[in-house]
């Protein structure tokens, strides 16, 4: 589906919004199966290696950087499958490790939009796995009946996310079974907090903990920081971003992850009491740059370091009953608002997961990649 123009490839492509994310998403069977030609191919439709991505479509941040290679499902009872790969403005690699919630939020309408979920009915639900780490998603997204026939996904809507202006139609999605998703375990060092020996720090209480994202929660006052500084700030505040860097790479060791000095995770949440009516605030780096709002399983998992009798983000947060809670995740754009469904003889137990997105279709076309990249032969 691929085919030369010119000197160069065209790749049909729809760039699309997920969440507070963006980036192009392709039908993964049109992609070149040998993995390193195809992040080849993602690095120059994006720009990496150059910070600017100046000659590529990425928006010069994280979460600009970033792409869906989506097909139609092939394990019993998933209907789309996706791979999401996060390139880094500034570096030369395609990490398709770790969960991106935001981007999975485009995923449904990209499947409808190339055909290969076909909707029937007035709202369409799909189960969509996300190869990167095994993760199954139920996905609702409104389908309405198009005058001229069929049913197109609708985009325009009353559901408003923080960080993304106006409203939009809402996009559900429902998580089962996202615990130790990259780390292999929900506490993957089995405790609900560990203190590190951080070189330059000294000991730091952080709460090491994976439901769906790899995440060490820390205090912020304990890095100096307070928990309500602007993104900007943060970015521009090089000592606290050392603090924050040394810490995790200890974190990243005690969580079984390794050397993670070139690893997009652990992503690192400062938390704080909340500022409005939220449960707590916070403040993530996606490891090295802040996050204009937070990632969706950024959110689910330090809601969930929330219900953990003894974590660091329990400190600051009032205690919930019941099996449905919900935590209001303050950001530095607003409020996330995650659901968690806990086991009713644990709990102590997140078993489930809900949270609204929305998406859209920004442009549908081809995207543009060198001849030479495409077939380095
Ligand atoms: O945690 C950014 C984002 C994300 C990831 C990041 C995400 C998630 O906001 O599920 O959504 O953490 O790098 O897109």
């Amino acid at each position: 589906r691929a085919r030369p123009r010119g000197s160069q490839t065209a790749i049909p492509c729809l760039f699309m919004r997920g969440g507070t994310s963006r980036g192009p998403f392709f039908d993964a069977r049109a992609l070149p199966e040998d993995t390193r030609i195809r992040d080849a191919v993602l690095l120059a439709a994006l720009g990496s290696p150059d910070p600017r991505q100046i000659d590529g479509i990425g928006g010069a941040h994280p979460l600009t950087s970033k792409a869906g290679l989506v097909r139609p499902g092939t394990a019993l009872g998933v209907d789309v499958e996706w791979t999401f790969a996060q390139v880094q403005p500034g570096a030369d690699t395609v990490d398709t490790t770790a969960n991106c919630g935001n981007m999975l939020a485009a995923v449904l309408p990209f499947a409808i939009e190339t055909g290969m979920v076909v909707p029937t009915a007035d709202r369409t639900t799909a189960r969509v796995l996300t190869r990167n780490t095994g993760m199954v998603a139920e996905i609702t997204v409104p389908t309405p009946a198009d005058p001229a026939g069929g049913r197109h996904v609708a985009y325009a809507g009353p559901a408003r996310i923080d960080g993304v202006p106006g409203t939009a139609a809402p996009v559900e999605i429902g998580f089962l079974d996202t615990a130790g998703s990259v780390a292999g375990s929900l506490l993957p060092t089995g405790n609900a907090r560990d203190t590190v020996d951080v070189p330059g720090l000294g000991p730091v209480d952080v709460t090491l903990i994976d439901n769906g994202q790899p995440l060490a929660v820390v205090a912020a006052g304990r890095l100096g920081a307070t928990g309500y500084e602007t993104p900007v700030e943060i970015d521009a505040d090089e000592e606290l971003k050392a603090r924050v860097e040394a810490l995790r790479l200890v974190c990243g060791r005690a969580m079984g992850l390794g050397d993670v000095t070139d690893k997009n995770y652990p992503k690192m949440t400062l938390v704080a009491p909340p500022s409005r009516d939220g449960t707590l605030s916070t403040r993530s780096l996606i490891p090295r740059v802040c996050h204009q709002s937070i990632g969706v399983l950024a959110a689910v998992t330090v809601a969930t370091a929330c219900v953990i009798e003894g974590s660091v983000a329990a400190d600051i947060t009032t205690t919930t009953s019941g099996t449905d809670v919900i935590v209001t995740v303050e950001h530095p754009s607003g409020e996330f608002t995650v659901t968690l469904g806990l086991d009713p003889d644990d709990p102590q137990r997140v078993v489930r997961s809900a949270l609204l997105r929305t998406a859209r279709l920004l442009m549908a076309g081809d995207l543009l990649v060198p001849r030479s990249v495409w077939d380095p032969a």
